[in-house]
């Protein structure tokens, strides 16, 4: 293994919960944390922009056997690397050759990763973060109605044949997509039967339970 330690910068309930998850998932408590003050612009000062010029959680620095840090500043890209690293945990179906359960847990992974949270972050920014006179009422409504309409018979669909989003098995799609789901339901998103269950079977997961332990620290609006 050429991974020595991993430290993520992180900041309560926000996309750097997926991968803290699942470095709970993989590594137990093994792994380093800093929180970012993000309400108090942490991540505008130098030495942060150095490590993410996006002024962003997660940031995840990986040092490596030589001793030299790696940094990533994409949560999908993260959890995709962390799972194939960790093949003996059996998060993610192996990549040797094409498998359709390969192909279905990379889409859902980047599913969750791009088109639900783009969804998502519209109706945080526009609805929690903006300044109330730049906040725009019909992107806040468009994203709800298409959120609705198009994501949610997807994912109940498939959260109705199984447990997990990709099948019987738990996989590292699943810190993002269920993560994506605790997200949508601040906007009364994901409310039905389907999804409760899937939180339910989720929370249960010892390494859920570390991953939110913080979660009373998330600041909810920018008022
Ligand atoms: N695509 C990035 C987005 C990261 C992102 O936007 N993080 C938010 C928190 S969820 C953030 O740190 N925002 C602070 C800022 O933009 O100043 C990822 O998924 O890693």
């Amino acid at each position: 293994m050429n991974i020595q330690r991993v430290k993520l910068y992180h900041f309560p309930l926000s996309r750097s919960a997926r991968v803290k998850w699942l470095l709970h998932e993989l590594l137990g408590d093994d792994f380093d944390v800093e929180t970012v003050a993000l309400f108090e612009g942490q991540q505008y000062h130098p030495p942060y922009l150095e490590r993410n010029p996006n002024h962003a959680v997660p940031v995840l620095a990986i040092t490596q056997a030589d001793g030299s840090v790696f940094t990533m500043i994409e949560s999908g890209a993260m959890i995709a690397l962390l799972a194939d690293c960790f093949p003996d945990q059996k998060l993610a179906p192996p990549a040797e050759t094409f498998s359709s359960a390969r192909a279905d847990y990379l889409q859902m992974l980047h599913f969750g990763a791009s088109w639900m949270d783009m969804m998502l972050w519209q109706l945080r920014l526009q609805r929690d973060l903006l300044p109330e006179q730049e906040r725009d009422q019909r992107t806040i409504a468009r994203y709800l109605d298409k959120f609705a309409a198009e994501v949610e018979p997807q994912l109940t669909a498939r959260l109705e044949r199984s447990d997990f989003i990709c099948g019987k098995q738990f996989t590292a799609a699943d810190c993002v997509i269920g993560h994506n789901v605790m997200w949508a339901r601040m906007y009364d998103l994901c409310g039905g039967a389907p999804f409760s269950r899937y939180l339910r079977t989720l929370e249960k997961r010892p390494a859920h339970q570390a991953a939110f332990a913080d979660c009373s620290q998330f600041i909810a609006r920018r008022d």
